[in-house]
């Protein structure tokens, strides 16, 4: 039976997110009193950005509300995916994620104690599973893979095989990480839908799934670990984020596709209120005014469109509030001489461009022109 502390604790689980697929499973668990499982996937590719907090805070209210989280760092699916973490690089980059996954939520407050941090390859090299990928392949059509991974997995002409067996394995990651559900962002929509129809045909159970939006970045635009400008990564020093958020592109009075109102609304307010404080301030010393404190973003959107919040105000706040939250992660990466080694292995600087020939590339016999090498990127 549903009561008040369920209903409360499915309403945080639920907060900020855009969609919720087969939710009776989740409150059925929760009416029994009990932990619902949750995992959160990660493909171990680029340095993880500021954009991650987004999935941190999410996975934060999960704990508070009192589910039993896994994440899980893919770093089989690293390569699986066009090879954006090269086989040689991919151990070190999962444990790079460890790291800085790990202290992010504790930024956040997350007691990681109660978190599962799981590895893809510790288990989908075992027989079971690699029998269930081959099961599943002889069922599962070359168009339906490819669908279920469309927003996913690169798309390239000629693309690696691999690209199609992504699909299936983050479906049965779902029965053998033992979840009752599976959160993601929208992009993953498409294969949460096919986990749902995939499952049950090797004689799985359907799982729910956790669908949060996707928030534009601090820039605008989507977050993208390719482009450096287009991200803060979590080890950027406090003037690098004054910076990048100075020159993050935010018009005055449009709401809509605003990334530093979107990183408010869906981190530094959930963030303040699972700390109890629940407060956003914005100072105006510098015009002679009272500071203005906010608990809700509808208040904050409200006066972002009359002017009164400007983005010459709103961005000092954020930078403020982001440098807190990366303060404590940037500590124990200079106190962690191990990850700090893992770091310079996972992402090493990328090779010294040669003088380019005036656009012509470099000539090989056979007219065959270099291509700039671009496996390095994501
Ligand atoms: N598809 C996820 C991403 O885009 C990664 C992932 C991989 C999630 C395997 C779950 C999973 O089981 O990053």
């Amino acid at each position: 039976m549903a009561t008040a502390d369920s209903d409360k604790r499915f309403a945080l689980i639920k907060e900020n997110l855009a969609e919720v697929l087969n939710e009776e499973i989740i409150k059925k668990i929760l009416d029994e009193g009990k932990h619902p499982k949750i995992y959160w996937g990660t493909a171990t590719t680029g340095r993880p950005h500021c954009g991650y907090f987004v999935p941190a805070i999410k996975i934060a209210q999960f704990l508070a509300a009192g589910c039993d989280v896994t994440i899980l760092l893919a770093d089989i699916h690293g390569f699986l995916d066009n090879l954006k973490a090269p086989l040689e690089l991919v151990a070190q980059r999962a444990e790079f994620y460890r790291h800085i996954i790990t202290t992010m939520l504790q930024a956040v407050g997350v007691s990681t104690e109660k978190l599962r941090v799981v590895l893809g390859s510790s288990y989908q090299k075992s027989p079971e599973y690699v029998m269930d990928v081959y099961k599943m392949a002889s069922i599962i059509s070359e168009h339906d893979a490819k669908k279920a991974g469309a927003e996913v997995v690169k798309q390239t002409d000629n693309a690696p095989l691999s690209g199609l067996l992504y699909p299936i394995l983050q479906v049965l990651d779902e029965q053998y990480l033992d979840c009752d559900a599976q959160f993601g962002g929208m992009d993953q929509r498409k294969l949460f839908t096919a986990a749902k129809e995939w499952l049950p045909k090797l004689g799985y159970r359907e799982r729910a799934h956790l669908l949060n939006p996707m928030v534009p970045g601090l820039h605008g635009g989507k977050m993208s670990s390719s482009d450096p400008d287009s991200k803060i990564d979590l080890l950027d020093p406090p003037e690098t984020v004054a910076k990048k958020i100075k020159k993050a592109h935010a018009a005055p009075q449009v709401v809509e596709e605003n990334g530093l109102l979107a990183f408010i609304e869906f981190v530094l307010l959930p963030a303040a209120r699972l700390r109890g404080s629940a407060e956003f301030r914005v100072d105006r010393e510098r015009d002679g005014l009272e500071p203005l404190v906010y608990t809700d973003i509808e208040k904050i959107r409200e006066d972002y469109k009359t002017d009164v919040l400007t983005p010459q105000l709103i961005k000092p706040a954020v930078t403020r509030e982001l440098n807190a939250l990366l303060a404590p992660i940037q500590q124990a990466f200079q106190a962690s001489k191990e990850w700090r080694e893992i770091a310079d292995k996972a992402y090493p600087p990328p090779p010294k461009k040669e003088k380019k020939v005036k656009n012509k590339g470099t000539r090989y016999p056979g007219g065959v022109r270099e291509q700039p090498d671009t496996k390095e990127t994501e």
